[in-house]
């Protein structure tokens, strides 16, 4: 390489962006060949996102639920795609240096997304491949780049005086810099007047830019083509059409009314009832399960006298109930909103699991997800008359996509990690000793019923507001004991009882108001909640791992 090669900052630039766009199109060709198998977990951007949390340790899982909650996979898959271009860019460097170092990389990347894909719960031998393909041609397409990129033996590095002369201030390099980097490219801009012929093939920067803009422009075209049509591919396969167009039978058992006084009337407060649009979601799953109603089946084997396989309309012919139930999340930290109140409909689990006929010792019910998830419930609980169902419906409609389509566990009373498996196709009777589920593998507890919660919904945490009568409202819950008090207290002052709203019965959560003469200041608010047991909430903070924070929730307000 001469000097002026070596130095100039346009080829750097220029090779650093070969290593993107072969990374592109090594990820849009892998996406096609997902798209081409309908194995949206052999993606390797999916993959490696799915094996990254996955691997993720329990306190920066925790980090990211308490700060991103329900769009921790947006977060999770920008990252992803921000370390990805800085691998892509280091490729395409180290490939200037030696082309065999950036094929090396690119082979490197691929080996991640085989790895990866194959250690998805669910993986097929096939599911190598889309890394694979994807990273040899993302080889291919490095190779050829580079050859636009490598000083052409017959092409000698003359000068090109007369272009840079025409742009005054340019270096060499730079005159070369503005063309390459122009993805229009100079013979396409209408502007420019100069005749094709008086444009030099090369720059003296080793670079034959009419080369690489045409390779560059091939490859981009792969990636794209590839990307978007392994993305539709893929789409191909939602289920959300046969969604639109289920029906549900009646409930043989329908919920209980609503008390008209349930929601507590006061801006800002939170709805009694959750929409399916605003039910938080709280999950492992990077691309969302497709489980067609007409494919699925429950399975229930394992320590039983008669393994049993149903359909989803063997299922409907179950004698379904609807009942209010609030879901909430062990990731809740004091004053959390990782909850969500639904009208559920579904079949009772307990008589499924009766008809198979539990063998003795048996104390766990390990439920699998299409994907692979693994939760773990103590048979006890299922089976101590609360209402734990295999729910087909969510306030009036099918499942959502996001919350389980066409079938999840509801067991209130219970944690989500150990009780409310979405995309549940499989229930194995077992024993605690004998099998983990994927948190319970992870440290969290087997026995997580929730932990009395109370919250403070009005004033908000920060807020203003005016001296004199000031409404203090919450939301409070302990599910299948029930909340039997709400207390409050200014500063340290004394505590005192709020209203409670009426309920439809244990499973829901709870609110509570009362009223407030603010005197001007700063002023912290207090709550506790005690359950149907007669238990109160202690005041003493633990964070939620293993199995549910605990402490008393306050906020900060400024009287004026
Ligand atoms: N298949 C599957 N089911 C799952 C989970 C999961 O990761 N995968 N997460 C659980 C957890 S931790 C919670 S809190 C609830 C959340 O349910 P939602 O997303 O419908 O609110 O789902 C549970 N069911
Ligand atoms: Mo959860």
């Amino acid at each position: 390489m001469t000097g002026k090669r070596a130095t100039g900052p346009l080829r750097w630039i220029t090779a650093a962006l070969c290593g993107l766009l072969a990374a592109a199109a090594a990820m849009g060709v892998a996406e096609l060949a997902a798209g081409l198998l309908g194995r949206a977990s052999s993606s390797p951007l999916f993959a490696v996102g799915a094996a990254f949390i996955d691997l993720t340790p329990v306190w920066l899982k925790d980090f990211a639920i308490r700060h991103f909650g329900s769009n921790d996979k947006t977060v999770l898959l920008i990252g992803l795609g921000a370390g990805i271009t800085v691998a892509a860019l280091v490729i395409g460097l180290v490939s200037k240096l030696r082309l065999v170092f950036g094929l090396i990389g690119l082979a490197a990347f691929g080996t991640v997304g085989v790895v990866a894909a194959l250690t998805r719960p669910v993986a097929e031998p096939v599911d190598a491949l889309p890394s694979a393909v994807g990273a040899l041609v993302g080889m291919a397409a490095l190779t050829l780049l580079a050859r636009g990129v490598r000083p052409s033996p017959i092409t000698p590095p003359e000068p090109a005086v007369t272009h840079q002369a025409a742009q005054g201030t340019a270096t060499p390099a730079d005159g070369g810099a503005t063309e390459v980097l122009d993805s229009d490219g100079p013979q396409h801009r209408p502007k420019d007047s100069r005749p094709k012929d008086s444009r030099p093939k090369d720059t003296g920067t080793g670079i034959d830019r009419r080369r690489v803009l045409l390779t560059g422009a091939g490859v981009i075209g792969v990636a794209a083509a590839g990307g978007v049509s392994g993305r539709v591919l893929l789409h191909s396969g939602d289920v959300s059409s046969v969604r639109a167009k289920l029906r549900l039978p009646q409930p043989a058992s329908p919920a209980r009314p609503v008390p008209p006084g349930a929601q507590v009337r006061l801006p800002g407060m939170t709805p009694f009832r959750t929409s399916n649009r605003d039910f938080y979601r709280v999950d492992t799953a990077l691309t969302l399960p497709q489980v067609d109603p007409r494919d699925w089946t429950l399975r229930i084997h394992g320590m039983v006298a008669r393994p049993v396989e149903m359909t989803f309309d063997d299922l409907l012919r179950e004698a379904l109930i609807e009942r209010d139930i609030t879901l909430s999340c062990v990731s809740n930290q004091v004053g959390g909103d990782l909850a969500g109140n639904a009208r559920w409909l579904g079949a009772p689990l307990a008589p499924l699991l009766r008809r198979a006929g539990i063998r003795t010792g048996a104390d766990q019910i390990l439920s699998r997800s299409s994907d692979g998830m693994t939760l773990s419930t103590p048979i006890e609980t299922i089976l101590d008359g609360r209402d734990a169902l295999i729910a087909v419906g969510m306030n009036g409609e099918p499942l959502p996509i996001v919350h389980g389509f066409p079938a999840r566990m509801v067991v209130p009373g219970l944690y989500g990690y150990v009780s409310a498996t979405k995309w549940v196709v499989d229930l194995k009777v077992t024993r605690f000793a004998t099998d983990h589920a994927y948190w319970t593998k992870r440290g969290y507890a087997d026995q997580a019923p929730i932990k009395t919660f109370s919250r403070i919904d009005v004033p908000k945490p920060l807020a203003n507001v005016k001296a004199g009568r000031v409404a203090v409202a919450g939301t409070a819950w302990a599910q299948h004991r029930g909340v039997d008090a709400v207390e409050w207290q200014v500063d340290d002052g004394p505590w005192r009882q709020a209203r409670l709203a009426p309920v439809p019965g244990l499973d829901t959560w709870r609110q509570w108001i009362s009223e407030w003469d603010a005197a001007p200041g700063s002023h912290t608010l207090r709550c506790r909640a005690t359950d149907g047991t007669g238990r109160t909430q202690p005041d003493h903070r633990t964070p939620p791992f293993p199995d549910g924070a605990t402490g008393w929730h306050s906020v900060v307000v400024t009287v004026t």
